[in-house]
């Protein structure tokens, strides 16, 4: 059965690769699930119907017949656990991937979010500059944190799995801040998931709600 997921009809990041949709999309694309898309517009996340299946109105969802999911953690697992290709069999390395999963949206995951959106919400406090430091060092401790343990490795448990797919997209928040740049392990870290191609199908397929092409090749 093709599930279907939701999606921003208009996303701010214009189709960066930034809205949480992107996480499932890679998922699918990682294990060649091919997936429908509904795109909904913010009034539309707000109405009952789409409520019903997202409890705090927001994207994404994911429907497959009867089961309707939300939250990117449970959707990126579901689809997981039911295709070969994100967890590994091992079950003391699949664990260890569900830790990342979980390191990646509980630990690594709120600093960022909070730091990338204190301009929006208090740009306009006399306070604002020296809480952003605060924030921006609080960034710093999780990802030097973060680089020491990826050392020189190509993904965070050996083989690429959910994992990784997670931390990638979560680091992915700070494009434009500067900020990853200055870890060059976690820099090319990024650049590892970005090379993969279910990755680009998956941007490609975001991008292409706004552009309205779907590059091909
Ligand atoms: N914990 C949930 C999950 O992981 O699924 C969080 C879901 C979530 O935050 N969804 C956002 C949403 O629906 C979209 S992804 N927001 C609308 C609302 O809450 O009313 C967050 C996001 C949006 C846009 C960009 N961007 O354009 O750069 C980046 C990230």
């Amino acid at each position: 059965m093709t599930p279907t997921i939701t999606a921003f009809e208009r996303s701010p990041d214009r189709g960066q690769g930034l809205a949480r949709d992107m996480r499932v999309r890679w998922a699918l694309e990682e294990v060649g699930q091919p997936y429908d898309v509904r795109l909904l517009s913010f009034r539309e996340m707000k109405e009952p119907a789409h409520l019903a299946l997202h409890p705090f109105g927001q994207i994404p969802t994911y429907e497959e017949g009867e089961l309707a999911l939300f939250e990117t953690g449970a959707i990126v697992f579901h689809i997981a656990e039911r295709h070969p290709g994100l967890l590994p069999s091992d079950a003391d390395a699949r664990a260890r991937a569900l830790t990342w999963m979980f390191a990646a949206l509980n630990t690594v995951e709120p600093p960022i979010v909070e730091l990338e959106q204190a301009p929006y919400a208090e740009g306009d406090k006399p306070w604002f500059e020296e809480r952003q430091r605060m924030l921006e060092d609080r960034v710093r401790v999780r990802l030097d944190q973060l680089s020491s343990r990826l050392g020189d490795s190509n993904w965070l448990d050996n083989a690429f799995s959910a994992g990784d797919l997670l931390m990638v997209t979560v680091l992915r928040r700070l494009d434009g801040s500067g900020i990853v740049e200055d870890y060059p392990n976690l820099s090319a870290y990024v650049a590892r998931g970005e090379a993969r191609p279910a990755y680009k199908r998956a941007f490609a397929a975001q991008l292409a709600v706004f552009t309205g092409r779907l590059a091909t090749g």
